[in-house]
C-alpha cells in the first residue's frame, strides 16, 4: 500500500440530510394536524409535487419500491411468466416470485447494461404476461422498441425506475414510458424519503386501484374489495420527502460536479471504460459506475475494490452477483450461463465509485489517483520509459 487512507470511511453513497430545522418545523404541523399516516395532508402534497417533478399524470405514494413493484403486478393483474434482466438488485425478479409469477432472464445489452430488447421476442411463450425493464443506473431501456415489442404480442409493460428520478427523454418522464413505473425513495437515492416508493402510470384509472391496494382493499368502512396489502407511506416519511424535494436541484448540480470530475479523471485511462449517456436523456446523477477490462488495466474490478478498500474506500459492485446466479432462481430455464454472455461479462466489470452531493472534490480526485495507480500497465509502462 502506498500513500495514506482516508481518515473516515469513504461509503459508495452517503444519504441526504435536509437542515433538521426545517424537518423539525414541518413535523410540528403533522403534530398540530394529529394525522401520522394513510393519505395525510404532507402525504396528499407530496403526491401532486412529485407528479410535477416527474413529470408524470399520476402517481401513488409507496411505504418503499419493494412494495410499490409488488403492487403494480397486482394492479395488472399479472400472471405466468414475465422477462426482466438479471442485472439488478435482488428486489426486480423477488417482486415477481412474491407475485406466483416466473422470472424469465433475457441477456443485456453490451453498452447501455440493460435489458436488450432484440433478445426479448426469443422468450416470450404462451404463459408470458409482461417485460419488466429495469433502468438500471438511471440509462433508460429500449423504450420504444420493447412498446413494440409488447404491442405486437399482447404484453404489459412494467418498469423498474428506482434508479431513475428525473430522468427524461426528449423532455419526457421517464415514469410516463411502459403502463406502470417503480421509483425508489430509499436513503441512498438521490431524492428519498428515508424509505419510500412510488409507482407512475399514464393510466389515471389505474390509481384509485393501486391505492386500494396498498391499503388493504378496503373500499369503505362495510366493504373489502381486494386482496391488498399495506403499502402505506407515512406523514413523517411524506414530510422528509417534501423538505427534500426544496434541495434537489442543488444535489443534483452537487453530483454533477462530482461526476465531471470523475470523468475528467478516468475517461482516458487504458482499461477503464465510462457510461455515456445519449445527448436527448436527462441524467439521474444516482450512482458514477466504471467497467474495469482487467485485460487492458492489469488488475481486475475484484482487485480494485478490494485495494480500495485498504484506503478506507467503499465501492460497490453493483449489480454482483447476477440474479440468475442466486440459489433461488439458478435452476431455471433462462438462467443458463451461455445464454447470457453479456450479462455474465458485465457483472465482472462493474464497479460504482462513491456518488453523494457532499463528498468534496479533492477526495474525488484523490480516489481516481488511487484506482489508476493500482494498474500494472502503467506502472509497466513507467517503468519502460
Ligand atoms: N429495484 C432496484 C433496481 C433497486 O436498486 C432497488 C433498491 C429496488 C428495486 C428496491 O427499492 P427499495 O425497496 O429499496 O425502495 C441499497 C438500497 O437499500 C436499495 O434501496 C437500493 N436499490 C440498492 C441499490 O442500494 P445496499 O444493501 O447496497 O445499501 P446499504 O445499506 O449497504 O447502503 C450503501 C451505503 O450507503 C452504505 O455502505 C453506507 C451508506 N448509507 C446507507 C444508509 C441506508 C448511509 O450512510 N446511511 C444510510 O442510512 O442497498
Amino acid at each position: 500500500m502506498t500513500g495514506k487512507a482516508f481518515s473516515e470511511p469513504i461509503y459508495v453513497t452517503r444519504p441526504f440530510f435536509p437542515n433538521l430545522q426545517d424537518l423539525h418545523e414541518s413535523l410540528e404541523e403533522v403534530w398540530q394536524n394529529q394525522i401520522l399516516t394513510n393519505n395525510g395532508p404532507k402525504h396528499k402534497e407530496l403526491e401532486m409535487a412529485l407528479c410535477q417533478t416527474l413529470k408524470v399524470p399520476s402517481l401513488s405514494l409507496f411505504n418503499n419500491g419493494t412494495i410499490a413493484l409488488i403492487t403494480a403486478f397486482q394492479a395488472l393483474d399479472l400472471a405466468g411468466e414475465v422477462i426482466t434482466t438479471p442485472f439488478t438488485f435482488p428486489a426486480t425478479p423477488h417482486v415477481l416470485t412474491w407475485n406466483q409469477i416466473t422470472p424469465v432472464f433475457c441477456d443485456i445489452h453490451p453498452i447501455t447494461m440493460n435489458i436488450d430488447a432484440s433478445k426479448i421476442e426469443s422468450l416470450i411463450t404462451d404463459k408470458t404476461s409482461a417485460i419488466l425493464g429495469v433502468h438500471v443506473y438511471g440509462t433508460p431501456c429500449d423504450v420504444s422498441e420493447i412498446e413494440n415489442i409488447a404491442q405486437r404480442h399482447g404484453l404489459k409493460v412494467v418498469y423498474d425506475a428506482a434508479h431513475a428520478f428525473g430522468v427524461e427523454i426528449d423532455g419526457k418522464g421517464i415514469g410516463t414510458f411502459g403502463d406502470i413505473s417503480m421509483f425508489s425513495f430509499h436513503a441512498t437515492k438521490l431524492f428519498h424519503t428515508a424509505e419510500g416508493g412510488g409507482l407512475t402510470f399514464n393510466d389515471r384509472n389505474l390509481k384509485a386501484q393501486i391505492d386500494l391496494l396498498k391499503n388493504f382493499g378496503i373500499k369503505n368502512e362495510d366493504e373489502v374489495i381486494l386482496p391488498g396489502i399495506n403499502g402505506k407511506m407515512n406523514e413523517i416519511q411524506s414530510a422528509l420527502g417534501l423538505i427534500n424535494l426544496r434541495y434537489l436541484e442543488e444535489e443534483r448540480q452537487r453530483r454533477k460536479a462530482i461526476i465531471e470530475v470523475y470523468r475528467q479523471e478516468l475517461s482516458n485511462v487504458e482499461g477503464i471504460t465510462l457510461l455515456d449517456f445519449p445527448s436527448n436523456v436527462r441524467p439521474s446523477y444516482q450512482y458514477f459506475v466504471i467497467r474495469i477490462q482487467k485485460d487492458k488495466f492489469g488488475v481486475s474490478r475484484d482487485d480494485v475494490h478490494r485495494q480500495l478498500k485498504e484506503y478506507n474506500v467503499f465501492t460497490r459492485k453493483y449489480f454482483y452477483p447476477l440474479c440468475s446466479d442466486y440459489e433461488c432462481y439458478k435452476k431455471s430455464s433462462t438462467a443458463r450461463l451461455p445464454d447470457l454472455p453479456i450479462a455474465q461479462k458485465v457483472v465482472q466489470e462493474v464497479l460504482a465509485l462513491p456518488l453523494y452531493g457532499h463528498l468534496p472534490l479533492d477526495d474525488v480526485k484523490t480516489i481516481c489517483d488511487l484506482i489508476k495507480s493500482f494498474s500494472s500497465v502503467r506502472r509497466k509502462s513507467h517503468r519502460a520509459r
